[in-house]
Formats: C-alpha cells, sequence, structure tokens
C-alpha cells in the first residue's frame, strides 16, 4: 500500500481523482529508486517512455509512487481502451480467478474461450461465415494469420508494408519495416516476407488508386500473385506514424487481393476495439479483411490476441497445428467479454468519435498557429502530428522527443512514434473526460510553443 497525500490507495479504476496533480518533480524520489533498480535489474534493451514508477490508473489518469497524477494520452499503447482497472473488468477477472486460473484450452476447454470467439466472429467486419483463435500477444497472432494463410493457399510469400510493425518476433521483425530500435542486429530474419510502398498522403502526395496501382505493380512484379500466401497491413499505421492511406487505396489493394488469391489480413491489434470511431478501423475505410489480428484493446489491459476470419480459411489448418500453452487464459479471456460489452454498451465507439472531434480541433489549431506542425491526421481517438523543419519539411525527430519529455515532466503522458520518430501520437483512453483532454492538450501545446 502507498500513500498519496496520506489517503491509502490501494484501487484504481474511475473512482481516481481526475486531475492533473504533481506534487513532486518527475521523477520524484520514489520513482528514481524504482528507475535505478529497473537499471540494475532489468536488462538495459527494454526502454520506458516515462521515467515513474506506476501505482494506479483509471479514467484518464496515471498515479505515480510520489502521488503526482499524470494524465494519461497514451492508454498504455492503445490498449486500456475501456479505462484501466474498469469496474466490470476488475469483477470478471476477480471472479474467473476465484474459480480456476489455467487448465489449457486444449487440454480441457472452457466456455470463455468458446464464448470470446463468438463475440469476434460476430463484431468484426464481414458478413460471412467466420472462425477465431486466441493467442497471448499481438505478434503471435499476426504470426499464426500468417501460418494460416500459408496452409490455406499452399503459398508462401507474404507481402508487408513501408513502415508497417508487426511486433519483435522473428517473423514479425521481418514483417516490421524499421530497423532501430526494432531489428538492429537481431538478424537473420525469416524469409519470403517482401516490402511494398504505403501510401503516405502527407509525403507521397499520391491519389488511393495511383498508390495503390504502384504497390501492385511491386507486389506483381518482385513477387507475383501466384507465390504470394496473404498481404498484411495496418488500415491505419501505429508505431510507423499514424499513417492514414488515401482514400481508395486499401480497398484497390483488398480487390486486387481477392482476384489474385492471396489473403487479405488487416493487423488491426492497434486500430481495433472502438479506438477509430468504429469497432474496426476497417469499416471506416471501407474494406473488409478476410483475417483480421487482434490483441491491445481486446481485454482491458490482460494479454490477450486473437485471429478472426472467414471460416474455409481459419479451417485450413490441421487439427493441432494452431494453440500454445496460455492462448486464450481462462481469466484474459473473462476481461476480454466484460471489454467487449464495455465497447458495445457503453457508448465507447462514439465516445472515440467525440474524442476525435475534439483532439482533432485542438491540434488544426496548433497547425494553423506554427509551421513545424506538418501535418494532423488521424480517426477518432487515433490521432497524430507529424513535427517537421517548416523550411524543408525534413523530419524532425528531435523536437517531437523535446515535446513529449517536456509534456510528461509537466505530468502528461504522450508518445512519440513514426519511421522518422518525429510523430506525436494522441491515444487517450476513452474514459478520459473532455476536460482532462483539453489540459493534455494544452500542456503539449505548451511544450511545443516552448521547444
Ligand atoms: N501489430 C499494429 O501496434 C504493437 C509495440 C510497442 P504485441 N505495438 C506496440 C513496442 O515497442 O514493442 C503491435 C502493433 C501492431 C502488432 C503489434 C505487436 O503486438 O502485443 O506487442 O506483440
Amino acid at each position: 500500500m502507498t500513500t498519496i497525500d496520506s489517503i491509502p490507495v490501494v484501487v484504481g479504476g474511475p473512482s481516481l481523482p481526475q486531475e492533473r496533480r504533481l506534487v513532486t518533480a518527475i521523477p520524484g524520489p520514489r520513482s528514481q529508486e524504482l528507475m535505478d533498480r529497473k537499471a540494475a535489474a532489468v536488462a538495459a534493451g527494454v526502454g520506458h517512455t516515462a521515467p515513474i514508477s506506476a501505482v494506479a490508473a483509471g479514467g484518464g489518469v496515471v498515479v505515480d509512487a510520489d502521488g503526482n497524477s499524470f494524465i494519461d494520452l497514451g492508454s498504455g499503447i492503445a490498449v486500456t481502451g475501456v479505462g484501466n482497472s474498469h469496474p466490470a473488468v476488475v469483477a470478471a477477472i476477480q471472479d474467473q480467478a476465484a474459480r480456476f486460473t489455467h487448465t489449457c484450452f486444449m487440454v480441457s476447454p472452457y466456455e470463455g474461450y468458446v464464448a470470446v470467439a463468438e463475440a469476434l466472429n460476430r463484431v468484426t467486419p464481414g458478413d460471412f461465415p467466420k472462425k477465431s483463435a486466441l493467442f497471448n500477444s499481438g505478434a503471435e497472432a499476426v504470426e499464426n494469420a500468417v501460418k494460416i494463410a500459408r496452409k490455406f493457399t499452399g503459398k508462401s510469400a507474404v507481402v508487408a508494408f513501408d513502415h508497417a510493425y508487426h511486433g519483435r518476433t522473428n517473423l514479425t521483425m521481418a514483417l516490421t519495416a524499421k530497423s532501430m530500435p526494432y531489428k538492429s542486429g537481431f538478424g537473420p530474419f525469416a524469409a519470403e516476407i517482401y516490402r511494398a510502398p504505403m501510401s503516405y498522403p502527407y509525403r507521397d502526395g499520391l491519389s488511393g488508386a495511383d498508390a495503390a496501382a504502384k504497390a501492385i505493380s511491386v507486389i506483381e512484379k518482385q513477387v507475383g500473385a501466384a507465390n504470394l500466401a496473404a498481404v498484411l497491413i495496418e488500415p491505419i499505421q501505429g508505431e510507423g506514424g499514424f499513417i492514414v492511406p488515401a482514400e481508395g487505396f486499401l480497398e484497390a489493394i483488398s480487390a486486387w487481393c481477392t482476384a489474385s488469391g492471396v489473403v487479405f489480413i488487416a493487423d488491426e491489434i492497434q486500430t481495433g476495439f472502438a479506438r477509430t470511431g468504429a469497432m474496426f478501423a476497417s469499416e471506416v475505410l471501407g474494406i473488409v479483411p478476410d483475417l483480421i489480428t487482434t490483441a491491445k484493446g481486446i481485454a482491458g489491459g490482460l494479454p490477450l490476441a486473437a485471429v478472426t476470419g472467414r471460416a474455409e480459411i481459419m479451417d485450413a489448418t490441421h487439427v493441432g497445428g494452431l494453440g500454445g500453452t496460455y492462448g486464450g487464459n481462462p481469466i484474459a479471456c473473462a476481461a476480454a467479454l466484460a471489454a467487449i460489452d464495455a465497447f458495445e454498451h457503453d457508448g465507447l465507439v462514439e465516445r472515440a468519435r467525440e474524442i476525435g472531434d475534439l483532439v482533432l480541433r485542438r491540434l488544426a489549431a496548433m497547425q494553423a498557429a506554427d509551421p513545424r506542425v506538418g501535418d494532423v491526421r488521424g480517426k477518432g481517438a487515433m490521432v497524430a502530428i507529424e513535427l517537421v523543419e517548416p523550411a524543408t519539411g525534413e523530419p524532425d525527430a528531435a523536437l517531437a522527443g523535446a515535446v513529449a519529455k517536456s509534456a510528461i515532466a509537466q505530468g502528461v503522458i504522450v508518445l512519440t512514434c513514426g519511421t522518422y520518430g518525429n510523430v506525436i501520437r494522441f491515444l487517450p483512453p476513452l474514459s478520459i473526460g473532455d476536460d482532462l483532454l483539453n489540459e493534455g492538450l494544452d500542456v503539449v501545446a505548451a511544450a511545443l510553443a516552448g521547444a
């Protein structure tokens, strides 16, 4: 138990005071102590954004061991969409933990797993019979989507895009575009992965149709549909810079896949579950993928991931070909059922749209006043600014890093992203209130003005 202003705090969730409050410099002494222990005990490769010791979180705040309360504009990288320690998620976890914590679904199946599969089959886009399989992490879901597509098509090549992020395992490192920090020194990588150009309207100036024609030409000339099992794409790229493709790009790629016997996989691990103002970004962007990978927002913070898609593709794999000791862990499934219910019935899709309207309006005002804000983009509660040298349009990663660092020191957790590291992204929990959201944006605006 820690104390904040002498009040014992043992629980987070929405009842935490919804305020930004700094009572020490950041990091405070207790957080610094944890940073020192981390440096001594945790492998150096595991970095951190905010130098704090988190002890509670909920609504739109994260509280540290020194009693500082931060406005959360990151949701632990798009995970706590329903809000940290959402009461229904907590209750479901507690109830399931008291019943059983594990049997292994492949040994003694249980209802929670099947119910999550049913829910995913229902809420994902596509008016056709679907099936799902559950895993532990986003990377594992992507790996399995590739396995399934290869088995179904009998082909081996996979196309991913410039700026893509799909994970840190060997196959998903190969699928991820950016070398530093994700891949550098960690090769050799998995074979039969090819890269196509992404539609990036701010930087390529191409229409969706032209960008798709360019990508399809690369795919046809350098890979060939006869060898291609799957095209894998984030409908809105996450780590790569919150890149929203030009209108028509995804439809054209998806249509080409359908015509060419290639499985079209949407990686909705960051964009899924109400984040973009629809249950899935595919709906916002007008596509119906063959397979969808999900994770992050699915279970209110517990590790769970899934592949969902056309039943005939999902069923192509022999019995025993898919699985894992923990995939679809019963506690994670209980959390997911509560979280999915909250996404569907607590108005969170609408809330994501409202958040998007508010944040985009504020960011557009920042752009109008400051030529270093080169681009403002995003959908729903997944929006970003791209910072540049005004004279040249060159990416300004140093500025993005300085703004994020200064915002954190002022009590607002924001994340950067982008191939060039020059994008500041906003991924608030959908449980955040307008007041905190505005205050958080005020702090970011002041940090930018002062940088
Ligand atoms: N696909 C689209 O966004 C995870 C990575 C953070 P895991 N993104 C956050 C980091 O630096 O490791 C992600 C994603 C998309 C796949 C993944 C991978 O999901 O659950 O981290 O494996």
